[in-house]
């Protein structure tokens, strides 16, 4: 028999922490880790994508949707060089993933060698808590041992650099009992964090004195949508949601306000413009101009992470805490409000603007509304059902116009906010949860970035899912449409065909000939039957919608001057003026009009 080399014992130490999958692309620098997977006889699954990102990406996902740790693989070089964007996502937004890399060999190291680059700096500052090479193969065990814990605890990114020599050697399982050896264990348990006595005091002092509360919750509340609700009764306060807080609560509860900042909603502005109390649960929602004014609101913050407290708005209490635990121990001192005006001017907000979302959604456009995509889709999105969104124009709508229900749950890519995750979080997800429907919503341009490629591997494994139901949603709308809008709002330049239109692709066609389901809408009537016929598709399917880059993603509190400013300081230039400014309006008067229904 074989002998055991040290990716052997690798790939079975992984699996004794429990972690059966591996995205991965393979390269001369990690031919052993790769040989090992194929011996362990299935212990591990192997993912094969098409790029080392969408390895990052769906490692990442992994993290998100399951709480586990995620495990990418790449070569040395080029390989370990392509994982960064991904694992920057994943830093960011506090999902556990470890990154496994190949190197030269230990000979070689230092030589100038090909391939050769110096991957403990490259990834110093992406898994600084944890980057370190293996010398020799007893140091297997702790370094994995360690670099899963760390991810695990620290909800960080970390790297082992495998030189391709050590790979190959007899494994140490063991190492020799003498001073300088390393002997490490697995397994790791979530502490209870709660703090202490008089700090909850303290907090329950502050928000029951308070008369207009304000709620912003975070991808930190995400285990707290039961103590969240309570806390929001009591309070008679209303939530607002961050990004990444998408599935904290469910956005049909009258009081909750929706999504906050540039893609937020009209409710959550006024609600932080007005309240006297702000209560903020694992948020770290990075755009203080959408928080009260400093000294306009007492704060109360709950964080696992007391790095991320009081750094966006200055708070008189800040509780490191278990968002579920320490919102469960503060709820015996909270005081029930009993003036509930404040409670019933917000869902007086709420149903309003839900009322505009519907009739922005409903507004004609050349060929689509955007809005209405999403606006048909949310009373149809299955039970539990993951959704996720690509950065994008599609995000806006994603926050806005979806109501999610409870068990659903959703993310994109938060604090990096970059292009390209839409497609492999989407498989990420499918892994992981075979049995639920997996609904992305992509742009364009973010498809022919790197969508199209993983659409492939969507391809290759879609039979091996229970549920074979994966929907991609496209925003063909041939243009970088969120940029576009910032610069004509931000910056007030016309859009530059030059830089922001994108060419045109068939994307239900290309699924089509990938042997996936095609459906490719241009009127608004058809948007109904194709999300019904999506949802009910035996394969994945690409829904291409052709829709109108005019629509405007204009932010929460647009006045009627602000949108005749931004228009009137691009009339120059801009190539499809009468039709922009036709559309720019036709969305901001929606919010001036009484919307009866
Ligand atoms: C990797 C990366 N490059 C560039 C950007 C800047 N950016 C944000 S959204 C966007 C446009 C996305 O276009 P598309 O995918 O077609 O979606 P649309 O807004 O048109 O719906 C760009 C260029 C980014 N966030 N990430
Ligand atoms: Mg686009």
């Amino acid at each position: 028999m074989r002998t055991k080399t040290a990716s052997d014992f690798l790939i079975r130490r992984i699996s004794e922490w429990g972690l059966k999958r591996i995205y991965g692309y393979p390269g001369d620098g990690i031919n052993g880790i790769i040989g090992a997977i194929d011996r362990a006889n299935g212990a591990i699954e192997y993912v094969q994508v098409r790029h080392e990102e969408m390895a990052a990406f769906m490692a990442c996902a992994h993290a998100k949707f399951t709480g586990e740790v995620g495990i990418c693989l790449a070569t040395s070089g080029p390989g370990a060089i392509h994982l960064l964007n991904g694992l920057y996502d994943a830093k960011m937004d506090h999902a556990s993933v470890v990154a496994i890399v190949g190197q030269q060999a230990r000979a070689a190291i230092g030589g100038d060698y090909q391939q050769e680059v110096d991957l403990i700096t490259l990834f110093k500052d992406v898994s600084h808590e944890y980057v370190h090479m293996a010398s020799t193969p007893a140091a297997i065990r702790h370094l994995i041992d360690r670099a899963i814990r760390i991810a695990k605890a620290e909800r960080t990114v970390t790297c082992i650099i495998i030189p391709n020599d050590v790979q190959e050697m007899p494994a140490v399982e063991t190492p020799p009992r003498k001073h300088g050896t390393i002997h490490s264990g697995v397994g790791y348990a979530p502490p209870r964090v709660v703090p202490h006595d008089a700090d909850l005091r303290r907090a329950a002092d502050v928000l029951n004195a308070g008369e207009k509360v304000a709620m912003l919750v975070g991808a930190g509340a995400l285990q707290a949508t039961d103590e969240v609700m309570e806390v929001a009764e009591i309070l008679g306060a209303g939530v607002a949601k961050a990004l990444l807080g998408k599935a904290a609560i469910p956005d049909d509860l009258p009081f909750c306000t929706g999504p906050i900042g540039l893609l937020g909603s009209k409710p959550s502005w006024d609600m932080m413009e007005e309240c006297d109390t702000l209560l903020v649960v694992g948020s770290s929602f990075p755009y203080s101009e959408f928080l009260p004014k400093e000294g306009q609101a007492r704060g109360v913050q709950v964080d696992i992470d007391p790095k991320l407290l009081s750094v966006r708005y200055p708070m008189e209490v800040n509780l490191v805490g278990d968002s579920a635990e320490t919102l469960r121990a503060l709820i015996p001192l909270l005081i029930r409000k009993q003036d509930r005006h404040w409670r019933e001017q917000i869902e007086n907000g709420v149903a309003e603007w839900w009322k505009l979302l519907e009739a922005r959604a409903m507004n004609e456009a050349k060929p689509i509304n955007p809005q209405r995509v999403f606006w048909e889709l949310s009373p149809r999105l299955p039970d539990n059902c993951i959704i996720v969104a690509d950065s994008g124009s599609a995000a806006n709508w994603f926050a806005r116009d979806l109501k999610i229900r409870s068990g659903m749950m959703a993310s994109l890519s938060g604090n990096l906010a970059t292009m390209g995750p839409g497609v492999p979080y989407a498989i990420g997800a499918k892994f992981a949860f075979p049995d639920r429907v997996v609904i992305a919503t992509v742009g364009d341009g973010a498809m022919l970035m790197n969508g199209i490629n993983e659409i492939i591997t969507i391809a290759n494994y879609w039979r091996e899912w229970s549920d074979p139901r994966l929907i991609i949603m496209v925003l063909a709308n041939r243009d970088l449409n969120q940029v576009t809008w910032e610069q004509r709002v931000l910056a007030g330049d016309p859009k530059y065909e030059c830089s922001q239109t994108v060419p045109s692709f068939e994307f239900a066609r290309y699924a089509e000939m990938l042997g996936l389901t095609g459906i490719r809408v241009d009127k608004p009537e058809q948007i109904a039957p194709a999300w019904e016929q999506a949802l009910s598709a035996s394969r994945p399917v690409i829904l291409e919608a052709i829709t109108d880059p005019e629509v405007p993603t204009l932010p929460p509190h647009i006045t009627f001057e602000q949108a005749k400013k931004f228009t009137q300081s691009m009339i120059k230039g801009e190539p499809r003026l009468g039709h922009m400014i036709k559309q720019t309006f036709m969305e901001a008067v929606e919010g001036f009009l009484p919307h009866k229904k």
